[in-house]
């Protein structure tokens, strides 16, 4: 949903190289079968310096991510982590997302993708607002999609694969075409998983719920870091099935997610919400206080450049 405002320089293998030849063979095997695991994470300008949010947890996903479709990984949590920050360095950004991705490349044809190379990638680049310039503000229009959610049992919304993202296009590709700005998945069952992108949360009375992992979302790190502070404000969170009239009904409804950030959603199906709510905006002022430096407890989130 951005173009990419290209760098000088991309991490492949152990190595800085430059961003025109970080290319790869038409017959890489992530191409044809969707074999990859992936991250994105942001790095933030604040008045200490460059800090990337939960740099390192993101990089422990993706090995997790990489582990659960077995592909084994030639580099831990932590060497991907400083090979990430060394690439913003390189790049000289001061903010800007960070995308690590790990894949079978070129070298074996056929669905086994054993024999094929992984190759593990590090690109860096400037990435604004996900859902539009005034989504975090003034929220966002949101339809169901007519997509289901991919089962657990077929590509597990536990691993961040690249093979998800194909239903996620799909939904946000109908959500648009009907005015919507983005899409939410309902999984087989009929419960609310996620957005193509972002992990969802609603607000009833002042209770802030949002579904379980067993429902098919992924464990967003942003969703982990807002029921923190959600909890730490003082407010009940809980983890739970929700069906469609939960997001009807709702106070207040928001999406989490490291591109999407905190984005209010101001209608489901037509269905007014309204305007950002109270809760919702007190929750992403902390986030943004926590990503930028400016909340002395969260300081263990940040990843400094
Ligand atoms: N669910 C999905 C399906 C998802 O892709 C993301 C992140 C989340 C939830 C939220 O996870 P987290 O970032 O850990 O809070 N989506 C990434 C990719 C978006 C893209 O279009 O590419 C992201 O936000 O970086």
């Amino acid at each position: 949903m951005a173009d990419i405002q290209e760098g000088k320089y991309i991490w492949k293998n152990g190595e800085l190289i430059a961003w025109a030849d970080a290319t790869t063979h038409v017959l890489s095997h992530a191409l044809h079968y969707g074999t990859a695991v992936f991250e994105g994470v942001r790095c933030y300008e604040s008045e200490n310096g460059s800090a990337a949010f939960r740099l390192t947890d993101h990089m422990k996903r993706m090995v997790r991510s990489a582990e659960m479709v077995l592909m084994p990984l030639s580099y831990t949590a932590e060497e991907l982590t400083e090979a990430a920050l060394a690439t913003i360095r390189a790049n000289e950004l001061k903010s800007c997302y960070i995308r690590p991705i790990a894949y079978r490349g070129y070298g074996a044809v056929g669905v086994n993708p054993r024999t094929a190379p992984i190759d593990v990638v590090i690109a860096v680049w400037p990435w604004d607002a996900y859902l539009g310039s005034t989504a975090l503000e003034q929220g966002i229009a949101v339809g169901i999609s007519s997509w289901r959610q991919r089962s657990a049992n077929a590509i597990p919304g536990a691993v961040k694969s690249s093979a998800s993202y194909l239903n996620s296009g799909l939904a946000n590709m109908e959500a648009q075409d009907h005015g919507y700005v983005e899409a939410i998945l309902l999984n087989e069952a009929g419960h609310v998983a996620e957005g193509p992108g972002e992990n969802i949360f609603v607000i009833r009375d002042g209770v802030i719920s949002t579904p379980s992992m067993s429902d098919g979302c992924l464990e967003g790190l942003t969703r982990n870091s807002v029921i923190q502070i959600a909890r730490d404000l003082g407010y009940q969170v809980q983890e739970r099935s929700l069906v469609r009239t939960d997001l009807y009904v709702a106070d207040e409804v928001f999406f989490t997610g490291t591109a999407a950030e905190i984005t209010p959603i101001r209608s489901v199906d037509n269905r007014e919400i309204g305007e950002p709510g109270p809760i919702t905006k007190k929750l992403q002022a902390k986030y943004f206080d926590a990503v930028c430096d400016r909340a002395p407890e969260y300081d263990g989130w940040l990843d400094r450049v």
